[in-house]
């Protein structure tokens, strides 16, 4: 996409590509402005392009360093990339802003690759608040492949589950016990396992445990791909690049995005408590109100009020 000369308003700079439009864009959401909630309203007819790929793994798993080599199979392929890193600190690998920014440092003159850093702090989650908001934004702004990296942690994982069109989960080579922890829900929400770090010694045998773990679930569980990745050399990237776009082309649009809108839409209306309510509610009534949302009638705030105030929430 090329770059706007002089663009008449921060949302035509927006939509047009313009990465500091963006930048100033993601920055009035996280302080929560009028003007940034104007633009999440504004926004919402350009929504839909982008892919969200979400990756979670313990910490020091070695996230970063495959998410910077992915984001290269990605530009070989000529997408936009853009990589969220939600509160990237962890204390075994001392990771923090800075060293996220030296392993990003490779497409840091790359117009192309958008990297931005949302702190999860005071909030229960591994997502940022505003995580998905800033999705919207980068969407918006015509990137087309959102890379979010959380520590899975917790409430986390179910948080980036419903955000993502593929969630990896990367886990390091040699895992031993830790394999057994990773049953405990992570299994339920991966779409891709990565075994990275398979230089180290231990690689084949993690692939092999978890095989055998996902062979001994039921025969309707999600079906779950594993790669095998080094990171730091690269190997085994551009499979798992090839095993992330398989998934997105076998998952149909359409039927990807109305009930991406629609949880949003019931978060936003009524936190964790109601929302497993208003599940319960008829979609294509949840779906009207949708699509008010997706061409601009309404606003996140004025869609979550009509579904508040419309009597079928409290009346039990
Ligand atoms: N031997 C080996 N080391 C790796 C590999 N991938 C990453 N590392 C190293 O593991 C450490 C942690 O890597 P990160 O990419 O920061 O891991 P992360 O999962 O993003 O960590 P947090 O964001 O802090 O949770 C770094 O020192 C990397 O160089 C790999 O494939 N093999
Ligand atoms: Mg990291």
């Amino acid at each position: 996409m090329s770059r706007v000369q002089s663009p008449r308003n921060p949302l035509e700079a927006l939509v047009s590509g313009d990465p500091g439009a963006l930048a100033r864009a993601i920055s009035s959401v996280e302080r929560r402005t009028a003007a940034g909630r104007e633009t999440l309203r504004a926004i919402q007819p350009h929504l839909g392009r982008a892919r969200v790929i979400g990756v979670t793994g313990v910490p020091g798993a070695g996230k970063s360093t495959l998410i910077s080599r992915y984001v290269g199979e990605l530009r070989r392929a000529n997408r936009r990339v853009a990589v969220i890193a939600v509160d990237p600190s962890s204390p075994l690998s001392g990771g923090a802003v800075l060293g996220d920014r030296i392993r990003m440092a490779e497409h840091a003159t790359d117009e192309s690759v958008f990297v931005r850093s949302l702190a999860s702090r005071g909030h229960g989650g591994g997502l940022a608040p505003t995580t998905t908001h800033v999705v919207d934004l980068m969407d918006a702004a015509g990137w087309d492949r959102i890379v979010v990296e959380t520590v899975g942690a917790g409430q986390g994982e179910v948080d980036i589950a419903d955000a993502s069109d593929v969630r990896v989960v990367v886990c390091a080579a040699g895992l031993g016990d830790d394999v057994q922890a990773l049953k405990a829900g992570i299994l339920e929400i991966a779409d891709v396992l990565v075994v990275n770090k398979s230089d180290l010694p231990g690689g084949a045998a993690t692939v092999n445990q978890l095989e055998s773990m996902l062979a001994l679930r039921a025969p309707q569980a999600r079906d779950v791909s594993i790669c095998k990745t080094t990171a730091t050399t690269g190997e085994g990237v551009d499979a798992f690049a090839e095993t992330i776009e398989a998934r997105l082309a076998a998952e149909d649009p359409q039927r990807m995005h109305s009930p991406q809108r629609m949880r949003k839409l019931l978060a936003a209306a009524t936190g964790n408590l109601l929302t497993k309510k208003l599940r319960e509610l008829d979609e294509p009534w949840l779906m009207s109100i949708c699509e008010m949302l997706q061409h601009g009638e309404l606003d996140l705030h004025g869609a979550a009020q009509q579904v508040l105030h419309s009597g079928r929430v409290c009346d039990e």
